[in-house]
């Protein structure tokens, strides 16, 4: 019988090519083995979308609270290391320009293929965050203040850098439903992992932002 359900994300109206972008994951270590597979499944679905592994930087933190934080100095971090990162490039080019020029005064060609490796993974700013977490209640009040804490504070730094941060944060009553939101249920169930809507989000975030930012909409 087929699930009458309601619920749930329907497929995006456009699938988006993940190869130009960068993107960080940052998780928490607190619930390991939820943990773990939400990272794998965001990972997988983002090299799916073409993201590539030099782009994908990932980060831990010890617990969900930590999250906002290391959000936005990630995302600063990334947009220091682009401006960095430009002075280099332009050195590189007026190295690259002095070798051509000797070239032709020598018999040494010109070591392309050395130079374009020397270019390295990218340092673009990032395009989008993945902040993962796993919160499960407990007996006390904590539960409660870290999810009102660590949701308010993500929506925050992205409306705060205009970088776009995935909410990756499982709030969930009980063990089974935290495994079951990571795949890995105990029972028959084994759920979905929501780790892989998160890297599409994060993808479908970063095309179509990038996009509005230049006025394409
Ligand atoms: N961090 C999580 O990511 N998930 C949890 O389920 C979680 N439960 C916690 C329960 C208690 C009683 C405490 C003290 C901390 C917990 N943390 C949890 C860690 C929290 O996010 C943070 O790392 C620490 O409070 C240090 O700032």
């Amino acid at each position: 019988m087929s699930d009458p359900t309601v619920k749930g994300l329907p497929p995006p109206p456009k699938s988006y090519d993940g190869s130009p972008y960068r993107i960080a994951i940052v998780h928490a270590r607190w619930n390991d083995a939820v943990i773990s597979a939400l990272v794998a499944g965001t990972i997988a679905k983002l090299k799916e979308q073409g993201v590539k592994q030099e782009n994908i930087v990932v980060k831990t933190v010890p617990g969900s609270y930590e999250l906002p934080f290391a959000s936005q100095k990630l995302i600063e971090g990334g947009k220091t290391q682009s401006a960095n990162a430009a002075p280099s490039m332009i050195a590189s080019t007026t190295n690259l320009l002095s070798l051509i020029d000797s070239s032709t005064t020598s018999s040494t060609p010109a070591p392309k293929a050395e130079q374009a490796a020397a270019a390295g993974p990218s340092t673009r700013p990032f395009d989008a965050v993945i902040a993962i977490g796993c919160l499960i209640k407990g007996s006390t009040m904590h539960f409660e203040y870290i999810c009102d804490a660590v949701s308010h504070g993500l929506m925050k730094v992205q409306l705060d850098t205009g970088t776009p941060v995935i909410f990756g944060v499982l709030t969930a009553l009980t063990d089974d439903q935290a495994l079951e939101r990571a795949g890995i249920g105990r029972g028959e169930k084994k759920g979905h992992n929501h780790g892989e809507d998160w890297a599409l989000a994060a993808v479908e975030l970063a095309a179509q932002t990038t996009e509005w930012a230049k006025g394409q909409l």
